[in-house]
């Protein structure tokens, strides 16, 4: 089938990270993907290779009304970016494509009774047509995560000494390995305190990196190292979204942060610290207790309750927690999650089926 993948870049790298990896991924299954996009010039660093059979397109602010583009079998709107009316106007045709609004990654109730519902459009250019909501999640009543059907077997495979040699530094024998990918204002400077542990951090550039300087003696560069009391702060050139999997892979603890970053560092199966899209209305609180109610279900309370109490400082909602980074235990409860995650079908697999049912019904 030839998909349309609609992708408006509002802030940040998750918009066209998703719908990268789900274009890609889409491909190697053997579909054909155009990828439209305000602002490509991320995958510049994130998929500087590109990828045989997606076509990255630019969405132009205004699309050509007399624009010839013939939509595909399938329109995937990522995040409700609305595709242009010109496009949707062409949309209406005997047997119309098959109209996805792929949405935010949730792990709140609403999610499994939201997925797969269809809202009918009534008015505006696409009056007539349909719309399926498509809605990632954590439960088998959801869409299911992206997992590539090689990701797992690469992460089995992988080396980690020889890949930070390669592409960051190699740590001391003594040193846990931490990455930092995080937003404004995450308390950096708190947690370069509480380390108390010799430390290797990996600070990924942009935001991390600024965090990170503001409370170093002298500015740090991509690819420079310099030592802090216990900790050994790396600073990051950006990588693409294959070695960023590798640098979560690489890591003890990750701090990640939005959507996608979050998704990889679950696959990793490691310790992890989630920075969550902070939103005006504080609803971004109750969205991080609902993925830590799922998370931490069935593990040790004491160690629930220390996780909680650790994000939460992280994300700005509580103070800093005695031991906020006594990590002991949270593997386990990574690696329990990571197995419960892999029993459930793919998105990119559900999506496929969920299509097929669309174009048959
Ligand atoms: O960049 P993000 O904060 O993106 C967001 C925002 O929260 C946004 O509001 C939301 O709409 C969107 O997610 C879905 O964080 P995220 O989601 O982790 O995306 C970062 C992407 O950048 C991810 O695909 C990984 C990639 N990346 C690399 O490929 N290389 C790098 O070096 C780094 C640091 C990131």
């Amino acid at each position: 089938m030839l998909w349309d993948v609609f992708c408006r870049v509002i802030d940040n790298h998750g918009d066209l990270g998703v719908c990268w990896r789900l274009s890609a991924d889409l491909v190697a299954r053997g579909e054909q993907v155009r990828l439209w996009v305000d602002d490509a010039s991320a995958l510049r660093w994130m998929a500087p290779q590109g990828c045989p059979g997606v076509e990255v397109h630019e969405w132009p602010e205004a699309w050509p009304a007399e624009s010839t583009v013939e939509p595909g079998d399938v329109v995937v709107e990522a995040f409700g970016c609305n595709p242009p009316d010109a496009f949707v106007a062409r949309m209406q045709r005997p047997c119309p494509p098959v109209w996805i609004n792929l949405e935010y990654l949730s792990a709140e109730d609403y999610v499994e009774r939201s997925h797969q519902l269809m809202s009918p459009v009534f008015s505006g250019v696409g009056a007539g047509l349909k719309k399926w909501f498509f809605y990632p999640g954590f439960t088998t009543r959801t869409g299911g995560l992206l997992r590539e059907p090689d990701l797992l077997p690469r992460r089995a495979d992988f080396d980690r000494v020889a890949w930070l040699a390669r592409h960051a530094t190699a740590p001391l024998p003594s040193e846990q390995v931490v990455s930092l990918f995080c937003y404004r204002p995450a308390p950096v400077s708190e947690l370069l305190a509480q380390l108390s542990t010799p430390t290797l951090l990996l600070v990924t550039p942009g935001i991390a990196t600024e965090l990170v300087n503001a409370t170093l003696p002298a500015q740090i560069q991509a690819e420079q190292t310099r030592s802090s009391g216990l900790v050994r702060v790396h600073a990051l050139p950006h990588f693409s979204q294959r070695e960023f999997d590798a640098l979560l892979w690489s890591c003890d603890v990750n701090f990640v942060r939005g959507e996608d970053s979050f998704v990889r560092a679950q696959w990793a199966g490691v310790p992890m610290v989630w920075n969550i899209y902070p939103q005006d209305d504080g609803v971004h609180a109750g969205k991080l207790d609902a993925f830590l109610r799922r998370y931490t279900a069935g593990a040790n309370p004491a160690t629930a309750e220390a996780m909680r109490r650790c994000w939460h400082w992280w994300n700005g909602l509580g103070a800093l927690p005695a031991g906020a980074l006594a990590t002991s235990g949270w593997r386990e409860i990574a690696s329990t999650w990571q197995q419960s995650l892999v029993r459930q079908p793919d998105l990119t697999t559900q999506l496929l089926a969920f299509v097929q049912t669309r174009r048959t019904a």
